[in-house]
């Protein structure tokens, strides 16, 4: 015998499996398309976690400024420290709700170097040669920091410490950890996942998780 596959409570049964997987509540409307909540924090790398101190880590500023510098810990303590709470969303489809960053925002930094009128683009280094691109408005989100401290204590070697980038609104790949360099472009340049086929922007709600093939 067994239920024709059109009849009315096969097809309410497949209603209901669809709204089961919605998320529920309040996360429905956090969650970007395609992404789930997970409670811990995921590491992802290349597979090389460098150590640096605090008083060792150093970030050169170069390119398209008026100022290029040198940063060192000292300098970065100088510079107004503000706490961001946001949602972390991985292109691997996680997203991780509630994360209270401290640092400098972008917009700080930018103030302190002053980028040249024809700078367009970031490239973003860490110190485990890893390279990720943003096109400078991006940079310059209000809710850009450069962070050291994640729920109000440092961050650790795995999740980049002592300083990454939080970027909350693209993709997590874009926050480039273990910051050594951040060079100021005239336009945007592939980094390592991009050169690899993410999009070159990264935007979660827009699911820009890939580039064009090519
Ligand atoms: N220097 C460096 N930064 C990086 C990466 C990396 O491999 N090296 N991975 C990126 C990717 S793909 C993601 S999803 C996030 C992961 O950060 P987390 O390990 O703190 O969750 O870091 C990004 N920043
Ligand atoms: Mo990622």
């Amino acid at each position: 015998m067994g239920i024709p596959p059109d009849s009315r409570l096969t097809r309410l049964k497949t209603q209901w499996a669809q709204v089961q997987r919605q998320p529920k509540g309040a996360a429905r409307a956090r969650l970007p398309p395609g992404q789930h909540e997970v409670r811990d924090w995921p590491v992802l790398d290349l597979g090389e976690q460098p150590e640096i101190a605090r008083q060792d880590w150093r970030l050169a500023i170069e390119g398209l400024v008026a100022r290029p510098q040198v940063l060192d810990w000292t300098a970065l303590m100088e510079i107004e420290q503000v706490d961001t709470t946001c949602d972390i969303h991985c292109v691997t489809s996680w997203s991780r709700f509630d994360n209270r960053f401290t640092g400098i925002t972008t917009h700080s930094l930018l103030d302190r170097v002053q980028p040249l009128e024809q700078a367009r683009a970031v490239l973003l280094y860490g110190s485990d040669g890893y390279t990720t691109n943003l096109p400078l408005t991006d940079f310059a989100h209000p809710d850009a920091l450069l962070a050291h401290s994640w729920q109000g204590a440092p961050l650790t070697t795995p999740h980049g410490g002592p300083v990454r980038l939080v970027l909350p609104h693209l993709y997590f790949w874009k926050s480039a950890k273990w910051l050594r360099g951040i060079e100021f472009l005239a336009a945007d340049e592939p980094g390592f996942w991009e050169e690899r086929g993410y999009h070159m922007r990264g935007d979660p709600w827009a699911e820009e998780r890939y580039g064009a093939p090519g």
